[in-house]
């Protein structure tokens, strides 16, 4: 392998990024998480078995591989250790040869996840619609300095200054009563049972690297929710793209090799914020219930609309994807026509790059291509050649629209369920 591999939301996140990581993780030496919390929700489906991740990488089903959770990662470890025993109860193998966490990566307590809470009450009406995991405000207390990191779980009574410096600064924003002592106690406990599995990252990543281990890299959220890149406050609080990948795993560029956009082949978004394609309407309640929209961490409907290129362009001028997994296109079986925005329009004029100024994107109206449907069921469809023929001319066409080769075609949630073209 020529670097690291990296599998990257291209929209606004449930792609589906689960199910090819695990696809690829079959073959795959570590399979390691860059950036955000648990927040994610990944689903994936072995051998008919679902399974939800939400900080483990989804690599961690196959039992080859090495899972590392790294530096810019935010870890909540009473949710961390929930999930392991929740995999393992399935009959995953999870210990310390097993996953790898980063002595770099920032913990996430139980009051920043009350603050999470506290700040979007306080938005009211214009709230972001968060997953309230804490991890806006502790993103908050790392980039102010007074984030308490993995490392210092071994070193009491510093972790307890520490601990107790955040809390008081998040008290003093938020004013709510809390009981440090009770958490304190806590950590003391998951600090060993954490201790196993703590490593530097850096260079564990960078060794696999060297000796041409197939080091896979599992995107959590999407490019359309990246702090800076996203539809800013609309967004979470990391670098979702492969920038984050470069810092969230201390990977240096010219050491990443593919990078693959996982785009589903309509769009959808959960939590608030501006979606110029969003179907308020028939075709939006079809994409919902027929794709099983529902947050994976919360339970939320997702909102639900066509497949946007503006987003698309956006999204392959920051990552640059070497190719495409294209996913879900079995949800759109049943739809006459199928549309897909090409561009925006505002104030008569037309445009097709991504807009800062959400004002100017509530003002615009979308262009769209309508293509036919072709009102099969293709999800037992094996090779591109035996997809019905409209629907090839979509794959075409969106494939030409974006300029990068669509390489997987999701058909279906199981592993089995995938077109390679
Ligand atoms: P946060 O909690 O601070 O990261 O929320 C900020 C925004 O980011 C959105 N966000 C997500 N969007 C899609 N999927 C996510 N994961 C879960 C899933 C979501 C769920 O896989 O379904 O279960 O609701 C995810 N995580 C964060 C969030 O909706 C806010 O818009
Ligand atoms: P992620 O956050 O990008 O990993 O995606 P999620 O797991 O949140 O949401 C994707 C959902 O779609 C999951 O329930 C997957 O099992 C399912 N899925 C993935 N690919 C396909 C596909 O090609 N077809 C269908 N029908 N479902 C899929
Ligand atoms: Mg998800």
């Amino acid at each position: 392998m020529v670097g690291a591999a990296i599998v990257l939301g291209a929209q606004w996140g449930d792609e589906g990024k689960g199910k090819l990581v695990d696809v690829l993780a079959q073959k795959a030496d570590l399979c390691c998480r860059a950036a955000g919390g648990n927040n994610a929700g990944h689903t994936i489906v072995a051998n008919g078995v679902p399974y939800d991740f939400h900080i483990l990488p989804s690599g961690l089903v196959n039992d080859t591989c090495i899972s590392v959770i790294g530096n810019g990662v935010v870890v909540h470890l009473p949710s961390l250790f929930s999930e392991m025993d929740i995999n393992i109860k399935k009959g995953l193998k999870v210990d310390s040869t097993r996953l790898k966490l980063s002595d770099r990566a920032h913990l996430v307590f139980d009051f920043h996840q009350l603050c999470d809470g506290i700040s979007e009450g306080e938005l009211g009406r214009g709230s972001l619609g968060t997953t309230k995991k804490g991890i806006g405000p502790t993103y908050s207390s790392k980039a102010s300095r007074s984030g308490v990191r993995v490392h210092h779980l071994f070193r009491w009574p510093e972790f307890e200054t520490l601990y107790r410096n955040c809390l008081d600064g998040m008290q003093k924003r938020y004013q709510f009563e809390y009981d440090a002592e009770e958490e304190l106690a806590r950590y003391k406990v998951l600090a060993e049972r954490i201790r196993p599995y703590v490593i530097d990252t850096i260079p564990y990543v960078h060794k696999a690297i060297e000796d041409k281990k197939y080091v896979l890299v599992e995107g959590a959220n999407a490019i359309m929710l990246d702090l800076d890149f996203g539809t800013y406050p609309y967004v979470t609080s990391s670098s979702t793209g492969v920038g984050g990948v470069v810092t969230g795993l201390g990977i240096p560029p010219k050491k990443i090799g593919e990078v693959y956009g996982v785009v589903k082949a309509y769009t959808t978004r959960v939590g608030a914020g501006p979606f110029p394609t969003e179907q308020l309407n028939s075709v939006g309640e079809y994409l919902q219930t027929v794709g099983h929209e529902y947050g994976v961490t919360t339970g939320r409907k997702r909102r639900c609309g066509w497949l946007d290129l503006v987003v698309l362009k956006h999204s392959h001028s920051l990552n640059d994807y070497t190719s495409i997994n294209l996913t879900k296109l079995d949800i759109l079986d049943q739809l006459p026509e199928i549309k897909i925005g090409v561009a925006y329009l505002h104030n008569g004029t037309r445009y097709t790059d991504f807009p800062a100024d959400l004002e100017k994107l509530a003002e615009s109206t979308v262009e769209y291509e309508t293509l036919p449907g072709w009102l099969s069921d293709i999800s037992k469809c094996k090779k591109f050649s035996e997809l019905p023929v409209n629907c090839q001319r979509y794959v075409l066409r969106v494939e030409e629209l974006i300029g990068v080769r669509i390489q997987w075609i999701g058909v279906g949630p199981g592993r089995d369920a995938m077109v390679e073209k």
